[in-house]
């Protein structure tokens, strides 16, 4: 498994699903709490942008910064038409500051595979009383690379379950429960690209 990431004012994550080194089942939550332990032991940032690799930003008004409550980027993407899928999507790209992030302790780390991870984060920011900040849908477009289903990356089917229980585990699984090994860091002029092993279900 694979995590880029980009510095400037706010920080940039970039997710990759597994590599031709990467053996594990993917796990996007917890590898952008990864992103956020990393980016801090590299400078005090404030501000973290968490954007899947494949989403391209169509409009410069889009700003990628943080805003008094958790920020949803990517709200209107080409695949759903330019508009949300649902009202309490928060996939994609978005925004917290350390501040809010810590407030929900961080994102989950047990949501191995595809699906439900965006919602548990909607939830944990819902129940610590953050509302979502959006763009309008104009500012909010956005384009998916095309690219071939993701190696192990299937469906989890704890997703359902584990959302109906947010409130009760969010306090014990999050940034306070996170576990990982840096398996290599490699520093390019304008990103870092490192490589984590994330465990196993
Ligand atoms: C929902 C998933 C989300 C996912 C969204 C869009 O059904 O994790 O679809 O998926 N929630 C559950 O499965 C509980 S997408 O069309 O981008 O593949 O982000």
């Amino acid at each position: 498994m694979v995590g880029f990431f980009q510095c400037s004012v706010a920080f940039l994550l970039f997710l990759l699903s597994s590599s031709e080194d990467g053996e594990n089942t993917f796990n996007r939550a917890k590898l952008m709490n990864i992103g956020y332990a990393e980016a801090l032991k590299e400078y005090d940032y404030d501000c973290f942008v968490f954007s899947d690799v494949d989403i391209i930003p169509m409009d410069d008004r889009n700003t990628y910064k943080c805003f008094s409550q958790p920020r949803h980027l990517s709200v209107s993407m080409d695949k759903f038409g330019f508009r949300l899928p649902y009202n309490q999507y928060f996939g994609g790209v978005s925004a917290l500051s350390k501040e809010q992030f810590l407030k929900i302790n961080g994102f989950p780390n047990n949501y191995w595979g595809w699906g439900g991870e965006d919602d548990d984060i909607f939830k944990r920011v819902s129940s610590r009383g953050m509302s979502i900040s959006r763009p309008d849908g104009e500012v909010g477009k956005c384009r998916m690379i095309r690219h071939e289903r993701d190696i192990l990356n299937d469906p989890n089917p704890q997703r359902f379950d584990r959302i109906q229980r947010t409130s009760m585990t969010m306090n014990t699984d999050g940034v306070n429960s996170l576990k990982y090994e840096v398996v290599k860091v490699e520093k390019d002029a304008l990103f870092t690209k490192i490589t984590v092993d994330v465990g196993k279900p």
